[in-house]
């Protein structure tokens, strides 16, 4: 028997895959758990799988008796020992992204994998849609939102490369996914509730993703991850200084203007493009690297080549995805931001850096939800030169307090609501209001886009 465990994106898109796919298990019949008592879209799934054996409620020993391969969804995988213990050490216990694998054995295609703390989905996107302006056909999705299962042609149009976004729960549960690229883009303490408090066994799961990787696209502006890479592989740098190889990527001054540039060759100047602060150079330059390697590995260009133009194009049209440090109103002379995708103090970090020059000194913080038990400290040193007040709301609120207020006024509100309207009463014209949370947002929201969604509303209402 197939025990599937969780009926979220991921478990629902496995139990799609077993249906519809000859699998060498597919004889198998399959149990669905799910420790919650209640699932969403119960009522639609049962539908769609009127066969549907769902047992809901806490997990036990009792409901793997008669496995034979156990699938565990990512938000689960912290299961994965307890559930060891309870079958022995013969029974695989895979997650979506294996099961992809093996599709793909099959029918061999280069898949491209992006982790990392922040930039994941920016990055997925970006090389997504550089490579399809240079005519390939491509796939993305896996922990940005498409489970990496449903990204699989269901009428025989294969596409040239995958592109996954892999998350450090999918990555605890892979064993045989082969990429031809992968990339951790860079690495800040996240999920430290789900690793016990353990940063180090967060960062062996993201490490996970160079199992089996051809070449590794490597930030030599992460020192902490640089002496972690594997050394028995290819790599292409990139960082933001000028790359020493003629490989690599990074940003060169000619005249007044920074370029983006590989080796000595400039590719675009950075005061063209639509993506704005330093992390985002950043995001861009892997972006390239990614790009490039696989229209070499593809056959649609020589590494040697010109920069390819409709790709540099595309990469000076991006505007960023939604959520991410984005301009959503000017109302009476403040600007207000919605990044309501700096889900860890790392990204909100990143997004005080990258505005700082916008409005020096300016800004009100509106942060809080839940902190995954993360060290608030960095969030201190970014925004005690530039943060003028912070607004504090959610679970974590008073942790954060409790590290902001020794240097930058706090006020505590109740919810994402209250502290729009206090924000509205604290700012004066030439302000900005910020809203980076340097938390998840599933206290109080379905997820992070809900966050920014009921934001945005509220500023617009103002
Ligand atoms: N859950 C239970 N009991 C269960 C099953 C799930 O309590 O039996 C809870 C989980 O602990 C979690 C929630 O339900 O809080 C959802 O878990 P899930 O594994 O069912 O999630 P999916 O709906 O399959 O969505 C997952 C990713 N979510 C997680 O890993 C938590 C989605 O990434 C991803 O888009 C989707 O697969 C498709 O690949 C979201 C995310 O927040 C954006 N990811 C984290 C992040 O980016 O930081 C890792
Ligand atoms: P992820 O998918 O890893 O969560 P996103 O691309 O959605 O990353 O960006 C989320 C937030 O992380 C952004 O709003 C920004 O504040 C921050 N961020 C983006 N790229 C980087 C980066 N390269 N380094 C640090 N922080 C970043």
């Amino acid at each position: 028997m197939i025990i599937l465990v969780g009926l979220g994106l991921s478990g629902v898109s496995c139990l799609r895959y077993l249906r519809d796919h000859d699998t060498p298990y597919a004889q198998l019949p399959i149990t669905v758990l799910d420790s919650r008592l209640k699932v969403p879209n119960q009522a639609q799934l049962q539908r769609e799988f009127p066969e549907l054996n769902l047992k809901l409620g806490p997990l036990n020993k009792a409901a793997f008796q008669e496995a034979s391969r156990v699938i565990l969804s990512p938000g689960m995988s912290h299961w994965a020992p307890q559930i060891r213990d309870w079958l022995g050490p013969y029974t695989p216990i895979q997650g979506d992204i294996s099961l992809f694998a093996q599709a793909l054995q099959a029918r061999p295609t280069p898949v491209l994998g992006i982790t990392g703390s922040n930039g994941k989905s920016t990055v997925t996107t970006l090389v997504a849609e550089l490579l399809r302006a240079e005519g390939l056909s491509v796939k993305a999705g896996g922990n940005l939102g498409t489970p990496a299962l449903d990204l699989l042609p269901r009428d025989g149009a294969w596409p040239d490369v995958f592109v996954l976004e892999l998350s450090s729960f999918q990555l605890e549960l892979i064993d045989t996914l082969a990429l031809c690229l992968a990339s951790i883009l860079n690495v800040s303490p996240d999920h430290l509730d789900h690793y016990d408090g353990n940063y180090q066994d967060y960062i062996n799961a993201k490490l996970r993703i160079f199992l089996n990787t051809e070449v590794i696209i490597a930030n030599r502006d992460d020192s902490t991850l640089m002496s972690l890479l594997p050394k028995d592989r290819p790599w292409i740098q990139f960082g933001l200084a000028k790359p020493e190889h003629a490989r690599d990527y990074g940003i060169q001054s000619i005249g007044e203007d920074a370029y983006l540039c590989r080796g000595n060759v400039p590719y675009l100047p950075v005061k063209k493009m639509n993506l704005h602060g330093k992390h985002n150079l950043s995001n861009a330059l892997a972006a390239l690297a990614f790009t490039e390697a696989t229209l070499d590995r593809v056959g649609r260009r020589n590494p040697d080549d010109a920069p390819p133009p409709k790709a540099l194009a595309a990469l000076l049209a991006f505007k960023g995805l939604p959520h991410r440090c984005q301009w959503v109103r000017n109302h009476q002379g403040v600007q207000w931001i919605n990044d309501s995708k700096g889900t860890n103090v790392g990204a909100s970090v990143q997004a005080l850096l990258g505005l700082k020059d916008t409005i020096p000194g300016q800004w009100i913080l509106l942060a809080g939800g839940d902190g995954k038990s993360a060290d608030f400290t960095p969030l201190l040193s970014a925004a005690k030169d530039t943060v003028k007040h912070a607004i504090l709301f959610g679970k974590d609120k008073h942790l954060l307090a409790e590290c902001l207020s020794p240097e930058i006024p706090c006020e505590i509100v109740n919810s994402l609501d209250d502290a729009v309207q206090e924000a509205a009463n604290l700012a004066r014209a030439g302000d900005g209001v910020l809203l980076s949370p340097a938390c998840a947002s599933w206290d109080q929201f379905k997820d992070y886009a809900a966050r920014g969604e009921a934001y945005e509303a509220l500023v617009k209402a103002l």
